[in-house]
């Protein structure tokens, strides 16, 4: 399918693709098994360029948006999701930064995110505050010219690894939502430490601690946007980066439907390749039907994100959606053709089909995007 990518996008696309081929396939395996966080693959994507790929050139990056991240996770992910999640990771805690920064903050910050020296993170999650955003605990206190955080986020992607962190804390109670506000916190800062390394089902190349505040002193200056405006920050953002999940997820599907695909030409039952079976062929075709509209949507939903368009929300859902409930089929599916091989672990699509789970799950679960999409569709029907 001709997607009528820019020339910069194939570019893009395509640098990111030898990056998956060449130095993220032949380790995957291996940086899954060892939990082994991808710091040279990380290297390579900065000495690529395409680390800022999301970023203002006037901040050092491509100048692109939303779409030409997509792109890059999406090919890493067809090589191994939980490295890709570096990358996305990041992403996911430059985008506070690149909307709501103020000029000196994204002086400051996105220079050294767009050449790959410093990676970023998103703290929102806690314990008791998953689907319920609004339930966070952690506070912060203005006091002289300083905040002053205490609390604790759970399964903070990039935890540990990031230098650069935006965290949702509570400044109101009393107000709710609009209680809260969002900040930069910088790894190294007194009064900021990292929990365990979390031991998980999949993307196990990607690390997830929790960030934990005691009495941690930031200074005022990084506040993002207003006090108040954390939730905000946080809806704004996940609008963003939930077509990057679905990326995410599309790029698992493809690399699962890529192996099934060639197993099936190359394994022998009955005398004959197994893909000269219809029930084998049925069950490509319903991969390959349900990855490329997970495309048309994900990569439409990009461009209509970029385009500047006001509401968002909807659509970035649905590509979530879309995507990784295909990812999951297709992975399952996938396994289910390779048969005995397919649930080995030293055959790519069992870790796929364990990588593809969380793509239903973070960044909202798909049960809260429904929640989103059907809202969305209510309000705007009662606007008719
Ligand atoms: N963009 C802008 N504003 C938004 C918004 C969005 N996408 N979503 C909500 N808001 C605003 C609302 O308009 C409302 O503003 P007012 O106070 O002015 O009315 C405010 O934010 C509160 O919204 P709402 O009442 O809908 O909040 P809820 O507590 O009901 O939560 C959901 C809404 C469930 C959508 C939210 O909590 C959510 O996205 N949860 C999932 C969180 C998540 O993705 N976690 C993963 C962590 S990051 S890996």
């Amino acid at each position: 399918m001709n997607y009528f990518l820019t020339e910069e996008q194939e570019m893009i696309k395509e640098l990111a693709a030898r990056i998956a081929d060449e130095k993220i396939a032949p380790v995957a395996l291996e940086y899954d098994h060892e939990g082994k966080f991808p710091h040279d693959i990380m290297q390579y994507l900065a000495q690529s360029d395409l680390c800022g790929v999301y970023i203002e050139e006037k901040y050092g990056g491509l100048g692109g948006g939303v779409f030409e991240m997509a792109l890059v996770v999406e090919e890493l992910s067809r090589a191994c999701g939980g490295i890709a999640l570096a990358f996305a990771g990041t992403g996911l805690g430059a985008f506070p930064i690149i909307l709501f920064g103020s000029e000196d903050q994204k002086q400051k910050y996105l220079p050294d995110i767009a050449s790959g020296k410093k990676l970023a993170a998103f703290g929102l999650t806690e314990a008791d505050a998953g689907s319920d955003a609004a339930g966070i605990r952690t506070t912060a206190v203005l006091d002289g010219d300083s905040y002053v955080l205490n609390g604790t986020k759970q399964w903070i992607t990039n935890g540990g690894e990031a230098d650069i962190y935006t965290v949702v804390a509570c400044t109101n109670r009393s107000k709710g939502a609009r209680g809260f506000s969002a900040f930069i916190v910088e790894k190294g800062t007194p009064g900021f430490s990292f929990g365990k390394k979390e031991d998980k089902m999949g993307i196990r190349a990607s690390c997830t601690r929790e960030l934990i505040f005691e009495d941690c002193r930031i200074p005022k200056e990084n506040l993002l946007a207003r006090e108040g405006m954390g939730f905000i920050v946080a809806m704004k953002t996940l609008d963003r980066t939930r077509p990057g999940v679905a990326a995410q997820a599309l790029g698992i599907a493809t690399g699962a439907f890529n192996a099934a695909l060639k197993y099936s030409r190359e394994r022998v039952q009955f005398g004959q390749t197994i893909s000269s079976f219809q029930a084998v062929q049925h069950m490509l075709a319903d991969m390959a039907i349900q990855i490329e509209a997970s495309r048309c949507l994900v990569y439409q939903t990009c461009r209509h994100v970029d385009s500047g368009a006001k509401d968002i929300s909807k659509e970035s859902a649905m590509a979530k959606v879309m995507a990784s409930d295909t990812a999951m089929k297709v992975t399952v599916d996938a396994v289910q053709i390779m048969g005995g091989y397919g649930y080995m672990r030293e055959y790519p699509v069992e870790k796929m089909m364990r990588d593809a789970k969380i793509t239903q799950i973070y960044e909202g679960t798909n049960q809260i995007q429904r929640n989103v999409i059907a809202l969305e569709l209510i309000k705007q029907a009662s606007k008719v």
